[in-house]
């Protein structure tokens, strides 16, 4: 980065410092994950100098024709590794790519119907203060008290009284595997179609792990940057008629021109997606969160709905008196980055919380198995138990150090 060191030193430093930062903690916020060096080359190149506003072969610009070729090959990619008849590579985020398919799919004021944030849904799945809670009348389902996993005969019996033009599935914090099958069932009884936004288990669902949305749904909205490990961004699946409602409402419906550089990127996610070496992290994904919540059950902890199927787990902090937020802060002074997250019918607020949410993309990226899984495990049970003044503190923060240090990041650019 000698130009930018050159140029503008204040940024340059942010970067090193950021950089430091990632290699020296434990990334274990469940919706990140580290890219490969290829995607980030492609993010940052010259492709972020073009506007191509159209689709390939449909431009309203000029010099569009390497543009056309990288979109191109990210939109059949997509297609392949997804078994999907179109995939729209623009949206610049998964939010982005939700509004675009609301308005494919239903109209302004229309009835929405997607699993409430604070049981495990999203704020682009109609909460209040999203737009789609204010363009739609959005109704939610939650998950059962006694299971804390989705009823589906409930959902449908739900849906049967609100009567929702558009059913939306997906979550950014539900720990369990989601029945698609059944959510196409209510949909098609309804006559109404199915939205799934798998942001958060799209490498799951690309290597065959997480039962598949796309032969249920009518599209499917997706970012690019959580499990699927690509470059920030968002991607849209359907059929061909969907599919031009969705291109039309991407551009010029929601968006401009499109980030040519950041659809370079998803390119290469997508070939990467396909090989055997990222279908074997995504199991091992899956493998170490089952490890780490089991690792944290046997030291007295409590998950929500009792288990995982995916990347990630809720851990109820309340047994330990705490809040979700206290339990981030002192889970962050030993070098571990979770985030607070609300557990279904939380009583405290999304603020606050009670619950921590723990993902393991990652870590398992950066090579971790279920053997560091269960040396974390100790460590934030021990965190969490020592308080915030612990004494135990400073030694905990060097365990993780030193699995951090066996684990190195980037090393090519050390
Ligand atoms: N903000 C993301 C997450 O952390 O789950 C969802 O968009």
């Amino acid at each position: 980065m000698s130009f930018l060191q050159k140029t503008d030193p204040d940024v340059y430093g942010a970067v090193q410092s950021e950089l430091g930062r990632q290699r020296d903690q434990l990334e274990m916020i469940a919706s990140e994950n580290f890219t490969s060096l290829a995607v980030m080359e492609a993010m940052g190149s010259v492709f972020t100098n073009k506007y191509a506003e159209g689709y390939p072969g449909r431009r309203y610009y000029g010099g569009c024709e390497f543009a056309d070729q990288v979109e191109q090959l990210a939109r059949d990619r997509a297609k392949i590794l997804f078994g999907a008849e179109r995939a729209n590579v623009q949206p610049h985020s998964g939010s982005s790519a939700n509004i675009t398919a609301y308005l494919a799919l239903c109209k302004p004021g229309d009835r929405i119907m997607g699993l409430s944030l604070s049981h495990g849904g999203h704020l682009t799945h109609g909460h209040k203060v999203n737009f789609s809670g204010s363009l739609f009348e959005a109704h939610h389902y939650e998950v059962d008290r006694e299971t804390e996993r989705i009823n589906y005969d409930a959902l449908r019996k739900q849906a049967m009284e609100v009567r929702p033009q558009l059913l939306v599935g997906g979550s950014s914090a539900y720990p369990r595997a989601w029945d698609f099958e059944a959510m196409g069932a209510i949909a098609r009884e309804l006559e109404i179609p199915l939205l799934v936004d798998m942001a958060h288990f799209a490498g799951l669902v690309a290597a065959g792990i997480h039962p598949d949305p796309v032969p249920h749904a009518t599209a499917v909205t997706t970012t690019t940057h959580k499990t699927l490990r690509g470059p920030r961004g968002g991607l849209i699946l359907s059929g061909a008629e969907t599919g031009k409602l969705i291109n039309k409402w991407n551009f010029p419906g929601t968006q401009g021109g499109p980030f040519v550089h950041v659809i370079a990127a998803k390119a290469v996610c997508f070939l990467e997606a396909q090989g055997d070496a990222y279908k074997k992290d995504q199991h091992q994904t899956v493998a170490n969160a089952k490890a780490l919540g089991a690792a944290l059950v046997e030291r007295g902890l409590r998950l929500v709905s009792g288990g995982t199927d995916t990347h990630l787990i809720l851990v109820d902090v309340t047994p330990r008196k705490m809040t979700g937020k206290e339990a981030e802060e002192i889970l962050e002074s030993v070098g571990i980055t979770v985030n607070k997250n609300t557990i279904p019918f939380d009583a405290e607020s999304p603020f606050v919380t009670s619950g921590i949410r723990i993902g393991t993309p990652a870590l398992t990226t950066r090579g971790m198995r279920e053997e560091q899984m269960v040396e974390i495990a100790d460590i934030i049970d021990r965190a969490l138990a020592a308080g915030a003044d612990g004494e135990d503190l400073p030694g905990l923060r060097k365990r993780s150090q030193a699995l951090a240090a066996n684990f190195p990041l980037y090393p090519e650019l050390a």
